[in-house]
């Protein structure tokens, strides 16, 4: 039995995903898990350290960390590094004069060891904006396709909408679980439920 086989074995039986979700300052990481939570997204503020947040997604537990991304924060995102299944980086697509900075900021996350084996969701965040980018034009921008070091996908949602939130979280845990488990037993088409809100 290989190293790899015993690994997942031993993740087999948790079932557990440890997902981070991180994006420039303003993006909508918080209000994302928010709606997700089905909690009120009008009481947002900006997020100064990080919140955890547990799902139950299909077979899978998800342990969610959502960490502030303002300028002065980002040095710390490598403190939570470790064990990363799946990296969700959250863009405003209003946001144009940031853009390159943001594409600045996920590159170099790419870099990193620790988040070697994650899978990339990007959100293309903010779609109810009159005036936002598309997904094709954030794709561009943030040069995706130059990626070959993780499976990475992008998908245009809204927090305040709530469009794609649960179909792009379905394809990050996917994509895990085929990496991770014997069977994709995913459900795509699951709902991700609450189970802790902290
Ligand atoms: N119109 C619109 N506004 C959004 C959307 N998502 C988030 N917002 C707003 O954008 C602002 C920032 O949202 P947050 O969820 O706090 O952003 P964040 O990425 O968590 O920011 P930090 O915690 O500072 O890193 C808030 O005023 C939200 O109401 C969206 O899809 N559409
Ligand atoms: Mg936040």
């Amino acid at each position: 039995m290989g190293l790899l086989t015993i690994i997942r074995k031993n993740r087999q039986k948790e079932k557990e995903m440890r997902i981070l979700f991180l994006g420039l300052d303003n993006a909508g990481k918080t209000t994302i898990l928010k709606k997700l939570s089905g909690e009120d997204i009008m009481s947002v503020s900006p997020t100064f350290g990080f919140n955890i947040k547990t799902f139950v997604h299909g077979n899978f537990t998800l342990n969610i960390w959502d960490v502030g991304g303002q300028r002065t924060l980002r040095p710390y995102w490598r403190n939570y590094f470790e064990q990363t299944d799946a990296l969700v980086w959250v863009v405003d697509s209003g946001d144009r004069m940031r853009m390159q900075d943001c594409k600045e900021e996920l590159h170099s996350l790419l870099l990193e060891d620790r988040l070697a084996g994650a899978s990339l969701l990007v959100f293309a965040n903010k779609q109810d904006l009159p005036g936002s980018l598309t997904d094709i034009e954030i794709r561009d921008a943030l040069e995706l396709r130059s990626i070959k070091s993780h499976h990475w996908k992008i998908w245009s949602c809204s927090a305040v909408t709530g469009e794609n939130l649960v179909t792009g979280l379905g394809w990050v845990v996917g994509d895990v679980a085929g990496r991770l488990y014997y069977s994709a037993a995913a459900s795509p088409n699951a709902s991700p439920v609450p189970v802790v809100v902290r």
